[in-house]
């Protein structure tokens, strides 16, 4: 059965609307419910829905026109069973002359509310269309356009901010699978924590442009200089790892390179540079991974360091830590050196821009060009992800070089 889809009745005193988008074209089959124009008016815009799947035979519009109520829009060859109509019908009464060869039956879809700015938002289709895939309430939205109008810019904007927020613009949704139809299972629910920190990881890797530089530095001074105040710890209880000395490394290399020490503004428009050097430390807990920063970490010696990262390292495993001491970090240090591996690409922890990934130092030969010799040196492999967004590539080989000369200068850990 043929059948014409015809321009509403669109409410609101609206008698007519600008075609803005065809959706179908003739030979293309659609489902009831599937978007096949859509329309604008000066007060609104609207989709209209395929009540009937089928087959598109004609359409009778194009982009651009006027159309008035009760104007036909598209034809559809509609499949049997498909309808309403198409339920067994009592028997009709013989067709007219002109309906004989091909029947044509002409009916109004219905648009419902929804579809006429029920929230009472005005945009175009197209930012309406975006705002749908990007899972955005156009409420939420400030409007600068005529008549309250939500303008492709002022849609632009907000996910700017968003993103430059580290904020989501859209819920991200899995399938649901049953795995059990492979074999047995167990389901366990993520830690509030975990379930925090995926949620602001993700938004890290999606809206932050990545870039990871690999390098790895001679640690042998530091060792040195860690193996001397070791001993100095152990009189005091504190426990001297590579950490601090790290710190301290990172500390000096943020200073040389200021731009590793700021954040972007929320408009993603202004870098904000930190006169001030606290350090976030990625610390592996039972319940998941927290990174409590040790704040104005400059101002303090190896051993005042150790001890601070014992204490919060020891409370974030037994959730101990306040608020405000996951506040304020300006660059994240992840260390797996005590567990393994050669190297791995750290995430950033927004809005920092910037985060170093600590592997685990091992002896290994190195061949040292001026006494052309190879020496064994003990060699801590590290990472460094950054924001290409504020750091360009040049840059972020120049820090991690720095960083490995600091390592080897003694006066660095003072
Ligand atoms: N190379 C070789 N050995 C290293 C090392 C390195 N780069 N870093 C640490 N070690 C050694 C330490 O010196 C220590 O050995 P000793 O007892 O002989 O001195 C041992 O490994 C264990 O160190 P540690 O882990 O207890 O202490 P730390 O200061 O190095 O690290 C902390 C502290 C809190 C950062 C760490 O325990 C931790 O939680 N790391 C995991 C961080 C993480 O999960 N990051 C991933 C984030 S992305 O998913």
């Amino acid at each position: 059965m043929l059948k014409e889809v015809l321009l509403p009745d669109l409410g609101e005193g609206i008698d007519s609307a600008d075609v803005s988008e065809i959706l179908i074209n003739p030979g293309d089959s659609v489902s009831i419910d599937d978007i096949i124009l859509v329309l604008e008016s000066d007060k609104a815009s609207m989709e209209i829905p395929a009540e009937d799947a089928g087959v598109v035979k004609e359409v009778f519009v194009n982009a651009g026109d006027e159309v008035k109520t009760g104007a036909p829009l598209i034809s559809i060859e509609v499949s049997s069973g498909s309808t309403e109509e198409s339920k067994p019908e009592p028997k009709e009464e013989e067709p007219k002359k002109e309906d004989k060869e091909t029947k044509i039956e002409t009916k109004a879809p219905e648009i419902k509310s929804e579809d006429i700015s029920s929230d009472k938002t005005f945009a175009s289709p197209g930012v309406r269309r975006l705002a749908r895939e990007l899972d955005i309430n156009l409420t939420t939205i400030n409007a600068t356009g005529p008549k309250g109008r939500i303008t492709k810019d002022d849609l632009h904007g907000f996910i700017k901010q968003k993103m430059a927020q580290g904020g989501s613009v859209g819920a991200v949704s899995l399938p649901k699978i049953d795995f059990s139809q492979w074999g047995s299972i167990d389901e366990q629910p993520l830690t509030k924590i975990q379930k925090i920190t995926g949620d602001r990881l993700q938004q890290a890797w999606q809206t932050i442009p990545h870039v990871t530089q690999f390098d790895e530095a001679d640690i042998s001074v530091l060792n040195k200089k860690r193996i001397e105040l070791k001993k100095e710890g152990e009189k005091k209880n504190i426990k001297v790892t590579f950490l601090p000395f790290i710190i301290k490394a990172v500390i000096k290399s943020l200073k040389e390179f200021p731009r590793f020490n700021c954040s972007l503004d929320h408009l993603g428009e202004n870098l904000v540079l930190k006169n001030y050097y606290n350090i976030g430390i990625a610390v592996d807990t039972p319940t998941g991974l927290v990174v409590p920063v040790i704040k104005n970490a400059d101002n303090k010696s190896i051993l005042g360091l150790s001890e601070e990262l014992m204490d919060l390292s020891e409370r974030a495993r037994t959730g101990k830590l306040k608020p405000d001491e996951f506040k304020g970090g300006c660059f994240t240090i992840s260390s797996l050196g005590g567990i393994g591996g050669t190297n791995f690409t750290p995430i950033i922890n927004p809005p920092e821009v910037a985060i170093m990934g600590v592997s685990k130092s091992i002896w290994k030969p190195v061949y040292d060009h001026k006494n052309k010799e190879i020496v064994p040196t003990f060699m801590m492999p590290f990472s460094l992800s950054y924001d290409h967004r504020v750091i360009d590539g040049a840059i972020g080989a120049a820090f991690t070089s720095f960083f490995s000369n600091a390592v080897l200068d003694v006066s660095t850990f003072e």
